[in-house]
């Protein structure tokens, strides 16, 4: 299924009233406090955020796997729903694929049909963690990390791979996930396990296209319960800065352990310039990957103001590549997905209302109560209007989730591709 513009044309004629009379008064308050609207939607309307190719399906728990129902059953149609969410929302604009859960087989169409929907191919991502058929070494006791030479030769030259099929994509970046560690004391020496990690990264590393970038993903435990080599966004750091330049932190949002606090790591890493690339989504126990912004919306929209923060005054750090990484496993992926692109832009849209020349005078003067009206102030405002008309300038429509909806995407995507069929991913 393709949306038509004359079918978002359509749906917003019904809704255009509305938005203009909200649009209107927010405007006004926000000019009155001295704010550029339209630069603030220019830049709404420039943040896209790649969809990763693994969350088109339904996700899985440990326990169980419930389908939506006309999920995506090749690459094509990954695309295709990130085409629809594209249209819709326009902020959707590129795609993170994981090898190889998918490989494409087709490049020049694969491409083709990428660009037919205005989609980019974002970082690729390496998979270490499952063993892959007829492969001749086993990860289960690690990959980059493992005691055996011949199985951490197996994990760097896939990691070449990933590499290869990223270039003939125009991706320019790969992220290093490890599920590498152990799950009883005793089992790994964390020297080697780390040391051989760097070891094998560097030679990852070593491979990389000039133009490329590689992002060191961090998270404290799972699959291994008692260590996980790459623990966090210390030991991330270190290993980037051992590789070289080109080498980057990413930060998951779930990928701490509860009551971290994200928005310093994210400050700390801008600063020094090793910030490479973002994981959205939320949780409330664990790596729980659901909808972001649907338990911690003010944690969010921190993290947001130190980005902005970083984006404004950190030009030793890199543009961010923005990536969603979730799982969903009671809602239609899309749906959620457009949810979570509205949360990320909402958080972002609130933190460009900050008046960071008043938030600096404010903490020179140590006024705590001040800083933290100024912060509340613009977390507090209704910036709906804003994203509706970053929407409406880019072609979107000003109501994704509604016109999903009327529109019975899901299903005409079942009518295309039948109830059983089952996307790749976890
Ligand atoms: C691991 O939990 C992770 O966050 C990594 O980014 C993986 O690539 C992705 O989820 C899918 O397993
Ligand atoms: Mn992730």
């Amino acid at each position: 299924m393709k949306i038509e513009k004359s079918q978002i044309q359509e749906n917003n004629k019904q809704e255009i009233a509305s938005h203009k009379e909200g649009f209107d008064f927010l405007s006004n308050i926000l000019v009155k406090k001295g704010l550029d609207v339209d630069a603030i939607i220019n830049k709404i309307a420039a943040f896209q955020v790649a969809v990763p190719s693994w969350a088109l399906g339904a996700g899985g728990t440990r326990f169980g796997r419930f389908s939506y129902y006309g999920e995506p059953a090749s690459l094509e149609q990954k695309i295709d729903d990130i085409g629809i969410l594209h249209a819709l929302t326009q902020t959707a604009g590129a795609v993170s694929l994981h090898i190889p859960w998918d490989i494409p087989q087709d490049y020049k169409a694969i491409k083709e049909l990428a660009a037919s929907h205005n989609i980019l191919f974002d970082a690729v991502n390496s998979n270490t963690f499952q063993d892959q058929k007829n492969a001749k070494e086993s990860y289960k006791y690690g990959s980059l990390s493992n005691t055996a030479k011949a199985v951490r030769q197996q994990a760097i030259q896939h990691n070449r791979e990933v590499i290869k099929i990223g270039e003939q994509l125009g991706s320019k970046s790969l992220t290093v996930w490890l599920a590498d560690g152990s799950c009883f004391p005793g089992q790994n020496n964390f020297q080697t396990a780390l040391q051989h990690t760097q070891d094998s990264l560097k030679e990852i590393y070593g491979t990389l296209p000039d133009d490329w970038k590689m992002f060191i993903e961090y998270k404290p435990y799972e699959p291994n319960f008692y260590s996980t080599v790459i623990q966090d966004w210390g030991t991330s750091f270190m290993l980037a800065n051992a590789c070289g330049e080109k080498a980057y932190t990413l930060v998951d949002l779930g990928h701490h352990l509860p009551n971290t606090n994200i928005e310093q790591i994210v400050s700390t890493l801008m600063l020094n310039g090793k910030l490479g690339g973002f994981h959205f989504n939320d949780s409330k126990y664990g790596d729980d990957d659901i909808t972001v912004g649907s338990i911690k919306p003010y944690a969010l929209f921190l993290i947001f103001n130190e980005l902005v923060y970083g984006m404004q005054n950190n030009p030793q750090n890199p543009e961010l590549s923005w990536m969603i990484d979730a799982s969903h496993n009671i809602k239609d992926p899309l749906e959620d997905l457009i949810q979570s692109l509205d949360a990320i832009q909402e958080a972002y849209a609130k933190a460009l209302l900050i008046d960071q020349d008043q938030l600096k005078i404010a903490q020179q003067e140590n006024d705590v109560v001040q800083c933290q009206e100024i912060l509340q102030n613009a977390y507090r405002t209704d910036v709906r209007p804003l994203l509706e008309r970053a929407r409406l300038n880019s072609g979107g429509v000003l109501h994704p989730l509604k016109s999903y909806r009327s529109l019975d995407v899901r299903k005409n995507l079942i009518k295309e591709r039948g109830m059983n069929t089952v996307a790749t991913g976890l």
